[in-house]
């Protein structure tokens, strides 16, 4: 149907945003080269993590093969992995950052 216009300093209730933008998971992968300590401050500087989740996930990854670092919305996921995986090699660590649907 056709809108009405709306003249005037008309205040109208916003209506309800039923579309949420797609999700994104930001994983950090295994390897066998890149130190613990570097990837907990990496949890630490790029995730916002204390030092005990940090550990704690780390520890995940290591074991499980990967694991997920946050989930967001896809320009700040792919910011995300850009700076993790360019200070990782700025550091000259083979540590890789990858995003997926979540
Ligand atoms: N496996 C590495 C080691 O034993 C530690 C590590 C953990 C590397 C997590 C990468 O995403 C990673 N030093």
């Amino acid at each position: 149907h056709k809108h009405q216009s709306n003249p005037g300093l008309v205040v109208e209730p916003a209506r309800p945003q039923l579309q949420q933008p797609p999700q994104y998971k930001v994983m950090l992968l295994n390897d066998d080269y890149t130190p613990m300590e570097f990837v907990v401050q990496v949890l630490e500087v790029f995730f916002a993590m204390d030092r005990e989740k940090a550990t704690r996930v780390m520890l995940h990854v290591h074991t499980r093969g990967k694991g997920v670092c946050g989930i967001y919305t896809r320009d700040i996921a792919e910011t995300k992995v850009a700076q993790v995986n360019d200070y990782s090699r700025e550091h000259q660590h083979p540590l890789l950052c990858a995003m997926e649907e979540a």
